[in-house]
């Protein structure tokens, strides 16, 4: 299971570190993440292609795996590991038949009803958030808090659960101990780019040392 091996899954952003995505895998990846999602919401199609060329390389030889976030078209072109699709994006099993049965697909989810739906999608994991409010995302939807998440767990069973939103070094434990089998995060691994390895690895012995409930 995907989340056995990883526990947290770091997502790229450009505008916050002033680094390529690419750049980004490597400083990720040295502080110890091996899935990492490539969001990208400035760049232009054809820039946003190159950089994932770009990362994929440095992902193939440093084992990491990467999701390409809203871009089915360039995860199937470039063999990425995966795609992550908003509510607005193409439909979960659209992708799911342009990538095949051993791509990584999440969906990410806002509430418990999209959660649940989610659910019965063909994916691999739902994401719900934001947890707690957030300054990364423009558009982002009501907060599902803590008590949320939890109902969301047990709402979907077993089902592969990602938080996002908001989570930090000082409340990771509790995101995980929630329900979450892994957790989403932005600001608190690339705030400081020069920070950006060291963090990864403070975030990754906070969380390992939680055994996971699945
Ligand atoms: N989706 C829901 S919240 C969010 C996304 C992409 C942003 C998460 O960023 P941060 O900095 O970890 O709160
Ligand atoms: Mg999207």
């Amino acid at each position: 299971m995907l989340f056995r091996e990883t526990r947290i899954y770091p997502l790229t952003d450009v505008r916050l570190t002033g680094l390529s995505h690419s750049e980004q895998v490597v400083r990720l990846s040295n502080g110890g993440a091996n899935l990492i999602q490539l969001r990208e919401k400035n760049l232009t199609p054809g820039e946003f292609f190159k950089q994932v060329e770009q990362a994929l390389r440095m992902a193939d030889e440093r084992n990491v795996r990467i999701v390409v976030n809203d871009r089915v078209d360039i995860a199937l072109a470039l063999r990425a590991d995966g795609v992550h699709l908003g509510q607005k994006d193409l439909p979960a099993d659209a992708a799911r038949r342009l990538l095949g049965d051993s791509a990584i697909i999440g969906v990410s989810t806002h509430n418990l009803e999209q959660a649940r739906q989610a659910s019965r999608l063909p994916v691999t994991y739902l994401a719900i958030g934001p947890i707690f409010s957030t300054s990364s995302k423009s558009d982002s939807e009501p907060v599902v808090g803590l008590e949320g998440l939890r109902r969301v767990r047990d709402a979907i069973g077993d089902f592969p659960l990602v938080a996002i939103g908001g989570i930090s070094h000082e409340n990771a434990r509790q995101v995980l101990e929630s329900g979450a089998d892994a957790v989403a995060v932005i600001s608190a691994l690339l705030a400081n780019p020069n920070e950006i390895t060291e963090r990864t690895n403070r975030l990754l012995a906070i969380v390992q040392t939680l055994q996971p409930d699945r």
